[in-house]
């Protein structure tokens, strides 16, 4: 089972559940309710203050064969307008990264308590890096479909559910396909997921959809997250160069 924490509970609590045991995933309900972006970031409120950001959305995440570019507007506007016929791709963002560009979206949530990285660089430029870099909004209608995957460089990951209902799937270790070893969490609007490091996860999207997410690195991963760093240093060269 996974790990379900119940609405209300305090950032401290929150925080000396993970520490006794830090590898596993952990749903806390109802956790971002009182952010900001829950209640603000509507689909108008997306829509006018990203609307002519250009991305590029694909059928899936992790298999991706098709993509294309769109303005986020009118990305939108096809989500709101139904999302086409059933033979149509679920078109997803890819890796839409907008809190550099946009840094007041920022002002609208803070990281919880629990996620506290130490990829928080203090150069202004490191910042906007890590933002770029580590932080992603997931945007999409209902179906799309993110394939099973770890994250990069073995970091964790938190997800904010922001508007509608999504299934993240935490599949057992490679290899194991037992059904049984799969385990759901449920997001609504306002819960937040800890996905820690090395987790094998996959998400479908049941309702239009808008996620938060950002990587982390923190004490429990610190060692991993440089292992993969030196085991595949080209990799690391090209997401720190690349602007
Ligand atoms: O929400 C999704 O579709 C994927 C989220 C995910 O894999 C992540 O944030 O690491
Ligand atoms: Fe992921």
């Amino acid at each position: 089972m996974i790990r379900v924490f119940k609405e209300g509970i305090s950032a401290e609590e929150a925080e000396r559940a993970l520490l006794a045991s830090p590898g596993a995933p952990a749903l806390f309900k109802g956790y971002a309710k009182h952010w900001r972006a829950c209640g603000r970031w509507t689909w108008d409120f997306l829509r006018e203050a990203l609307g002519q950001d250009e991305l590029v959305v694909g059928d899936n995440i992790g298999g991706t064969k098709r993509g294309k570019k769109v303005l986020l507007a009118g990305f939108i506007d096809w989500i709101l307008g139904g999302a086409g016929p059933e033979s149509e791709p679920r078109w997803y963002t890819l890796q839409y990264s907008p809190f550099a560009k946009h840094p007041e979206l920022l002002e609208d949530f803070a990281f919880p308590e629990f996620c506290r990285t130490l990829l928080d660089f203090r150069s202004p430029a490191d910042k906007e890096w890590y933002l770029k870099k580590f932080g992603w909004l997931f945007i999409g209608p209902a179906g799309t479909e993110t394939l099973p995957h770890t994250d990069l460089f073995s970091t964790h990951a938190w997800l904010a559910q922001i508007i509608g209902r999504k299934c993240v799937s935490l599949h057992g270790p490679a290899g194991e396909k037992a059904r049984s070893a799969v385990k759901r969490a449920d997001l609504e609007p306002g819960d937040v997921l800890l996905v820690p490091a090395g987790q094998v996860h996959s998400a479908r999207s049941l309702e239009p959809s808008v996620t938060l997410s950002f990587n982390f690195v923190n004490h429990t991963n610190l060692s991993a997250f440089l292992d993969a760093i030196a085991d595949d240093p080209q990799a690391w060269r090209l997401r720190r160069e690349e602007a």
